[in-house]
């Protein structure tokens, strides 16, 4: 069978050759990437002429097949041995943590060295995409070596839990956990507080600075093995499009929306400084970090009622409306499953009920940072969360139960299927039904009583877009970070200053006291310790929306985009369920397009929602100076 290319012109997509690994490549790169092609095909005609006899489909296939069962097991073992350290963090079972992950590398790092006898020959596409998925399975891997394998398995176990076992202790006031913390990030208002509790977690990261070097250079002489440039090329070559067009594609959605951050920020930065004062909050500067809400400034939902517009119709809270009707973090639980259930989703098994870890216990340490687990690779689903009952835990128990009604759909793929489309597809599940918490939707379920009528649309937008579009230059920022770090541009004498310049070019925001020596504020944020990717969360940012609004679509709605709820809709349910259920086993323009009708991430969905607050922000914002 012939490779196939598709080049994206203009967005619109057309096919030059049938089943090339299903790349999408902008236009820009047509020209070069025509040379390069013609490179590739002749180097397979070379190959196909060539002595490649040796091996055969078939054999590949039975390679993939016992790969797939080896490492199954393997993550089985590893899996339980993760959730155990999670939920109790402790010298021993950090120990064992960190040995079942070193089987894992060991096997992949293994596999994927005799995957390379196949390198030579054409396999079905089906195939070369389980070779792929094999190479890239995990986020970080040691050179087949005994003792860097254990040492990488050691120092990424060791990361989490300094991170999970963090606190800020205060002389006279005791100990916080960060979930205080985050709590009371949301609540204070005095400055001092917050840039001392700011200042105070931070420690967390000159703790994690010397692993991280360590786990650098380790990770990336790993990722050389398997044929990567680096670590960050490995996650980079995840995306169904040659690694150096993602960062052009994701680039391109963010151009696409920074007018309207700017608005925002504009506005933000203006109503601090009538709050706050312009000494504390200069015009025309970066806005300090520490008075925005959240520890990492990644959104700014809990300064709603500083920035809100001076009639602004809202008449609820959702915190409030939790807290006045004594919701438990059991029930908050509920309603996510049963948002599911009215989509035509099974309830979820007892024993997520049962195994799930949903408050903070008392007498041990755990890793605090929400997640969603599938044990078994079939039934065995849990959150693991310490929940608050506030609206933005509302909002993250729905995410979490997104990626558990994923796991769920696709658990009849093949082992290397089991995933979503891209990453960005699994973080972005949880988040569309999310959406579809809209005031109609709380007065159903019957924790609002009567919905604000479209005089709240602007509130209800700004609420929204403090977080959904505030986080999209963090979510951009942080592996543009860490893929510098990895490619060695980033030195380790400058992580911590480089961080900074990036959030000052893409949030506007600025330390808020002198960042010195040994800081390593990246350190800071979970997904640096976990080693979680984070571009994938940028992504769910862009295709929620879409998302949305093709189920919104489906549901039959009519009307503006922000007060559609898919609560109860069948028709969105099966539509939404037929993509869960290809797992991974496509490239994701297939997946988007069963969805959505349309094979391109954009922007227009997230602008269409917020359309009318970019208008009312331009009028609050004419007399302003923006940007920082
Ligand atoms: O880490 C998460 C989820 C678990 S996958 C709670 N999120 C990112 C974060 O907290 O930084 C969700 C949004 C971004
Ligand atoms: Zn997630």
């Amino acid at each position: 069978m012939l490779p196939s290319v598709v080049f994206k012109l203009k967005r619109h997509s057309f096919v030059l050759w049938e089943n090339f690994s299903d790349r999408v490549i902008p236009i820009r790169f047509m020209k070069s990437k025509l040379i390069q092609l013609v490179g590739v095909l002749s180097c397979l005609v070379v190959i196909a002429c060539g002595d490649s006899e040796r091996v055969t489909v078939d054999e590949a296939t039975v390679f993939v097949e016992g790969a797939e069962l080896r490492l199954l097991d393997l993550w089985k073992e590893s899996g339980r041995a993760a959730w155990i350290q999670n939920n109790f963090i402790s010298y021993d079972t950090n120990a064992m943590s960190a040995s079942a992950s070193e089987k894992v590398m060991a096997a992949t790092i293994n596999l994927a060295a005799e995957a390379a006898r196949f390198n030579d020959i054409e396999l079905p596409p089906q195939l070369s995409r389980k070779m792929l998925k094999l190479k890239t399975s995990l986020a970080a891997v040691a050179p087949s070596n005994n003792d860097l394998q254990a040492e990488l398995a050691e120092i990424m176990t060791e990361m989490e839990s300094i991170y999970g076992t963090g606190e800020y202790c205060r002389p006279e006031e005791g100990c916080l956990s960060l979930p205080a913390m985050e709590r009371l990030f949301g609540e204070l208002r005095d400055t001092d507080e917050l840039l001392a509790m700011w200042g105070g977690w931070r420690k967390v990261g000159r703790d994690i600075r010397p692993l991280y070097e360590k786990f650098v250079e380790i990770s990336n002489a790993g990722a050389k093995e398997l044929g990567f440039q680096d670590t960050g090329h490995m996650w980079r070559s995840g995306y169904d499009m040659p690694p150096e067009l993602f960062v052009e594609e994701i680039e391109g959605l963010w151009e696409e929306i920074r007018p309207l951050y700017e608005s925002l920020h504009c506005h933000v930065r203006a109503k601090l400084g009538e709050e706050l004062g312009t000494a504390v909050v200069p015009p025309n500067e970066p806005i300090p970090a520490h008075l925005l809400g959240n520890m990492w400034g990644q959104g700014w939902g809990n300064i709603y009622d500083v920035v809100k517009p001076e009639q602004d119709g809202m008449n609820y809270d959702l915190t409030q409306l939790l807290e006045r009707k004594g919701i438990d973090e059991v029930e908050m639980v509920r309603y996510g499953e049963g948002f599911f259930s009215s989509l035509g989703f099974e309830p979820l098994p007892d024993s997520f009920w049962e195994r799930s870890l949903f408050v903070k216990p008392l007498d041990r340490d755990v890793v605090c940072h929400a997640s969603a687990w599938n044990l078994d690779f079939r039934d065995d689903i849990r959150i693991k969360m310490c929940i608050s009952i506030t609206d933005d835990d509302f909002v993250t128990i729905h995410h979490e139960l997104g990626h558990n009604y994923y796991q769920r759909a696709y658990k009849d793929q093949d082992p290397f299927f089991q995933g979503s489309a891209n990453d960005g597809f699994h973080e972005g599940v949880g988040d569309t039904i999310a959406l579809s918490i809209t005031p109609e939707y709380l007065v159903k379920v019957g924790l609002l009583e009567t919905a604000p009528d479209q005089r709240g649309d602007i509130a209800f937008l700004l609420r929204q877009a403090l977080e959904k579009v505030v986080f999209l230059p963090f979510g951009l920022l942080v592996d543009q970070w860490r893929w510098d770090v990895f490619s060695g541009e980033i030195p380790p004498t400058e992580y911590n200053r480089e961080w900074w310049e990036l959030r000052e070019k893409y949030q506007g925001v600025r330390p808020p006291m002198p960042r010195i020596g040994d800081d390593f504020d990246p350190g800071a944020k979970y997904h640096i310790p976990a080693n979680t990717p984070y571009a994938r969360y940028f992504l769910a940012h862009v295709l929620q929306f879409q998302f949305h609004r093709a189920l919104c679509e489906a549901a039959g709605f009519e009307g503006s985009l922000h007060r559609c709820s898919i609560f109860e809709s069948r028709e969105a349910g099966d539509r939404l369920r037929s993509m869960l259920e290809m797992g991974a086993s496509r490239p994701w323009p297939d997946a988007l397009e069963v969805m959505t009708g349309t094979r391109e991430m954009d922007a227009t969905a997230i602008l269409d929602y917020f359309a009318p607050l970019a208008a009312w922000l331009e009028e609050q914002n004419v007399d302003r100076m923006c940007g920082w």
